[in-house]
């Protein structure tokens, strides 16, 4: 469909290649499709860039996420997406909330259990990084069940808009993910938006990429 970019999401894009967090070339993902683009949420990697990142992300729940009383991020790449979008929404958004996060060893002693931070309770909400085939959320929905608590939705950096992995399935995996659920799965851009940005780039390298990507996207992406 036509994307439309708002300012903080052109900025948001333009920051993620210059980070080199987005990629483009080959890549195999983990449901092993090749994919000519890839988001790698943890070269992210100064203090400036993840607080910047933080931003991004508290701006995207301002606008568009459902009501929620705590912040997880799921272990390992969530935690640091997680602390620092708590971080800016006490910062620049005037929430102050909890926070959560799991570790993946479960400890026998000391204080136990392996939620760390908050108590997950009432409304979670999830901070993750890309949902491709939707493999990764949902071993963290059955945290968050064990747990006692229900989740709220998950917001991601990238939407893949890519289809999960049972081909007779057109829908998404976030769409996906969003029915099982019943809950919604918002991203600060979409797939579909980062084509827009590459196009209207004058550059014959990024429109080159744009090209791979219509194709990638013909091939597993969900009809518009
Ligand atoms: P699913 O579990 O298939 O939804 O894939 C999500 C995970 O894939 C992410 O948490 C990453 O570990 C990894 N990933 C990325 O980080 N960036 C991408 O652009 C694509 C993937 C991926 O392998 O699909």
């Amino acid at each position: 469909g036509a994307a439309c970019l708002q300012p903080y999401q052109r900025q948001f894009i333009e920051f993620a290649i210059v980070q080199g967090v987005l990629r483009f070339g080959e890549f195999t993902l983990k449901s092993g499709r090749a994919s000519p683009y890839f988001f790698n949420a943890g070269l992210f990697r100064t203090g400036g860039a993840l607080a910047k990142l933080g931003r991004f992300y508290a701006r995207a729940i301002a606008e568009r996420a459902p009501g929620f009383d705590v912040l997880f991020g799921p272990a390992y790449k969530g935690i640091p997406l997680a602390a620092t979008t708590a971080v800016a929404l006490a910062d620049h958004h005037d929430r102050d909330l909890p926070y959560a996060f799991n570790r993946k060893e479960a400890k026998a002693h000391g204080e136990g259990g392996n939620i760390v931070g908050a108590t997950l309770e009432g409304r979670v909400l999830i901070v993750d990084d890309v949902i491709t085939a939707g493999t990764a959320i949902r071993e963290v929905m059955g945290l968050i069940e064990a747990a006692g608590a229900r989740a709220a939705g998950v917001v991601v950096a990238l939407d893949r808009q890519e289809r999960g992995g049972d081909d007779n399935d057109p829908r998404s995996a976030i769409q996906q993910v969003e029915a099982a659920y019943g809950m919604p799965v918002i991203s600060i851009v979409t797939l579909d938006m980062v084509l827009a940005y590459l196009e209207e780039q004058a550059g014959d390298e990024l429109r080159g990429h744009a090209e791979a990507i219509r194709a990638y996207r013909d091939r597993y992406g969900v009809t518009p």
